[in-house]
């Protein structure tokens, strides 16, 4: 079956299913995951699919808006809308208090970073209070977009006291390992993840569309004996993040 085919609007749309760029949007989205509308491939232009399905331009576009929102399509300059490449979903525990690097290797992933910024600064009020910092006390600051298999995957800024990591320019790969070496490994860490929409400047360094759905997560991790170690701050695509949780009954 082609895409003409498939949208064509028989059983699909209908009076009781809801909004019709809804309709539109599910029914797009059936295609891609069922592959009549693979990877790579252009959607038919707007004008071609109101035609079929006999829905305005402005229903067809906001449907498709949506799903570039979603990341599952992009529009390419003068040339249309086109299915996204899906990037295989990751899924992280969150039982484990693994890095990156190790949840990425386990995958079979080489990670790469980019550096936004490495070096010590002085610390925000909030990152003053979450490190346990005395007054004067600078901060090693690291800023990250990590990468995997060559794509980009989150955006990651961590700091840390200075006696936890004196020299950030250690770190070259891994912050856990540079950690582990110096004795400093976080044994504890407590996360709280929170859906956002990807402002600009995030959507461009994680290439995908401003306002793609994201995850941002805030882990402070801990030292075995209490004190903090790290406050990091991240932003994850969406579509490549699974985080599972194990959930036991309490007595
Ligand atoms: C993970 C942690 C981050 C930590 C980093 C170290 C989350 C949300 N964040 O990405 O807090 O700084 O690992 O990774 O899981 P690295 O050792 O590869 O530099």
């Amino acid at each position: 079956m082609n895409a003409h085919e498939f949208l064509k609007p028989d059983g699909w749309l209908g009076v009781s299913g809801g909004p019709r760029y809804v309709q539109l949007k599910r029914r797009l989205e059936e295609g891609i995951s069922s592959g009549v509308l693979p990877a790579d491939s252009s959607l038919p232009p707007e004008r071609e699919i109101a035609e079929l399905t006999d829905l305005s331009r402005v229903t067809v576009r906001k449907a498709i808006q949506e799903l570039v929102k979603d990341g599952s399509i992009e529009q390419r300059q003068g040339s249309g809308s086109f299915v996204r490449k899906g990037l295989p979903r990751l899924e992280q525990s969150l039982s484990h208090l693994t890095s990156f690097t190790e949840d990425m290797r386990r995958r079979g992933l080489e990670t790469t970073s980019t550096w936004l910024e490495r070096g010590i600064v002085l610390p925000s009020p909030e990152e003053f209070v979450a490190l346990g910092l005395a007054a004067g006390d600078s901060v090693a600051r690291i800023h990250r977009l990590r990468e995997a298999g060559g794509q980009p995957m989150a955006l990651e800024r961590a700091v840390l006291p200075l006696d936890i990591l004196p020299n950030p320019a250690q770190v070259d790969q891994s912050l856990y390992l540079v950690l582990e070496h110096n004795g400093h490994r976080p044994v504890r860490a407590i996360q709280k993840i929170s859906a956002i929409n990807l402002a600009r400047t995030e959507a461009d360094l994680l290439a995908v569309a401003e306002g793609t759905a994201g995850l941002s997560i805030t882990r402070t991790s801990y030292l075995e004996s209490g004190r903090v170690a790290e406050l990091t701050k991240s932003v994850y695509r969406g579509d490549a993040y699974d985080f599972v949780a194990e959930l036991r009954l309490s007595y």
